[in-house]
């Protein structure tokens, strides 16, 4: 008879997750034993690295990823990484050795205390099988749950169970379906083509799920057939639309008062697979601009069920999209793409425009940037020409660590796409173990890290709450370059903007590191 390990070795491979990023600890590895040649282990050196490295291959791929972490420790460690996962929607299933079933009431080394609670409220279903014969039934829920509520899950298995052989029924289990549908009914759609076909000056608001479920190009398609304007909401994890496209306006400030600013004007704002909104910092005002309506489209329930204001509709916002298309007259124009204003300049060393510039003059237009650098956001947005999906990732929680793990994980998920991550040198130490991976898998990645010396936003953060003079914003005498080499990437470090366009131009097979010397500006 079949052991609970070869079962779940089966089902993996049979649901395609056969991707294991991971570090091990003794709990783990009767579970890592016999894996099959088809399964590739991706070892991280840190769990946050581990779990940021799944969040960027998930986003990339879109599928579910599986996790292997070690224990309570080993999770703990994940927990940061995992506010990013949360928000990104990145399907993870985590999974976690625990001591031997004996073993975990005494609480010996190593056992996983009220493991089920650990990951909560970050996992969106957690679980412990409450004996060796539930394993199979347990592993299939986490990656159910996962791909239903599109949010990480966690599984702590006690590792004797490995071992255990089982009957027939653990295979019927583990051949299940799960499918999920979310068309959005007649009476609904009518009313939203009614509504939209009838605004005065309506406007489309686009969140990051638009890119994530594949949905970039046919939000492009909407816009321009009914010549819609274009923001992004607040807080943008991905960029659901081309930010140089002639219907773009720009991403919307993550304040309430400013977010009813930008939108004043408009009589219907259609917000599509986005929650209404991710606001950060907190400048009080009206949630909406007098006389407008707010209409709200996502998959998921809680974001409908949060919103402070508007109405939802709980739907699949592609089926939207289609449906609009089908049932309103083309109001199309003729839009030209916006070229980008010339980047600023800067005295003691380059400005951030000046970098994003050399990016996108010579990078290929299809890179995807993983970006962490907090305090270049406009600079970001003046100067890069996004025309492709999947062009921008950056931590969807602001957890920082994502950049340069999710970069690695953006490149593994997706080879056929040059990868760049943009980090700032703050958020740089955060995932720093990452490079070990990108060398040692050989993945290719050109890492630019932008050294202003501080921690940039935060300084912009002191002023706009008033409080100057803080500690801790500070961070002089780090040389990534010799980080690099020490992690197995080569690296180089540029001072000047020929240097870097030159450094840039060129290829290579593996990761590389280039630290550039910025000037601090404001996000
Ligand atoms: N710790 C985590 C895990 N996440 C955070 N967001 C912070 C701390 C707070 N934080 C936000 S931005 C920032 C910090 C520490 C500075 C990042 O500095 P850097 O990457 O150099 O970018 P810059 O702002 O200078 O452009």
């Amino acid at each position: 008879m079949p052991t609970v390990r070869q079962l779940a070795h089966e089902f993996l491979e049979r649901r395609g997750l056969t991707t294991i990023f991971g570090n091990p600890g003794s709990n783990e590895l009767p579970f890592l034993a016999d894996l099959p040649d088809s399964f590739r282990y991706v070892l991280g050196l840190h769990e946050g690295v581990v779990v940021g490295m799944a969040d960027g291959y998930a986003q990339a791929t879109g599928r579910p990823v599986l996790v292997n972490l070690h224990a309570a420790a080993g999770s703990g460690n994940a927990m940061g990484a995992l506010t990013n996962a949360v928000y990104s929607r990145s399907p993870l299933v985590i999974t976690a050795g625990q001591q031997v079933r004996p073993a975990i009431g005494l609480e010996a080394m190593l056992a996983n205390v009220e493991a089920t609670q650990l990951m909560r409220p970050l996992a969106g279903w957690s679980g412990e099988p409450s004996c060796a014969a539930d394993v199979p039934r347990s592993l299939a829920q986490a990656v159910f749950e996962a791909e239903l509520q599109r949010r990480p899950t966690y599984l702590s298995v006690p590792y004797d169970d490995w071992a255990v052989e089982l009957d027939t029924n653990a295979a019927v289990t583990l051949a299940r379906t799960v499918r999920r549908g979310l068309s959005p009914d007649e009476a609904h759609l009518r009313e939203l083509a009614e509504q939209v076909g009838t605004a005065r000056n309506p406007v489309l608001v686009l969140g990051g799920d638009i890119d994530a479920t594949g949905l970039f190009d046919r939000a492009v398609a909407l816009a321009e057939h009914l010549d819609l304007p274009v923001w992004v909401a607040p807080s943008p994890h991905r960029l659901p639309f081309p930010n140089r496209h002639g219907l773009f306006r720009g991403v919307l400030p993550a304040g309430i008062a400013p977010v009813s600013g930008r939108l004043a004007g408009h009589d219907l704002i259609l917000v599509l697979g986005a929650p209404v909104f991710r606001y950060h910092q907190h400048v009080p005002g009206p949630y909406l601009p007098e006389g407008s309506r707010l209409v709200q489209v996502t998959d998921d329930p809680g974001a409908a069920a949060r919103a402070p204001m508007g109405e939802a509709l709980v739907a699949d916002p592609g089926a939207v999209i289609e449906a609009l298309l089908a049932r309103l007259p083309s109001r199309r124009q003729a839009r030209d793409f916006v070229p980008n204003p010339p980047a600023e300049t800067a005295e003691a060393a380059l400005h951030p425009e000046q970098v994003f510039a050399a990016l996108r003059d010579t990078q290929p237009a299809d890179t995807s940037y993983v970006v962490e650098s907090t305090s270049t956001n406009s600079a970001w947005w003046r100067q890069m020409d996004l025309r492709h999906d999947s062009s921008y990732f950056f931590p969807a929680s602001g957890g920082l660590g994502f950049g340069l793990p999710a970069a690695v994980g953006v490149a593994m998920g997706r080879p056929d796409r040059p990868v760049a991550g943009v980090i700032g040198d703050g958020s740089a130490n955060y995932g720093i173990t990452a490079l070990w991976t990108a060398a040692n898998y050989a993945v290719p990645v050109t890492f630019v890290i932008l050294r202003n010396g501080t921690y940039g936003a935060l300084r912009w953060f002191a002023g706009l709450l008033g409080t100057p003079d803080v500690p801790g914003t500070d961070i002089p005498g780090l040389d990534f370059t010799r980080i690099a080499e020490g992690y197995g990437v080569p690296a180089t470090a540029v001072t000047e903007l020929d240097e870097l366009r030159s450094v840039l131009k060129t290829t290579t097979d593996g990761p590389r590191l280039i630290q550039v010397d910025t000037q601090l500006t404001t996000p």
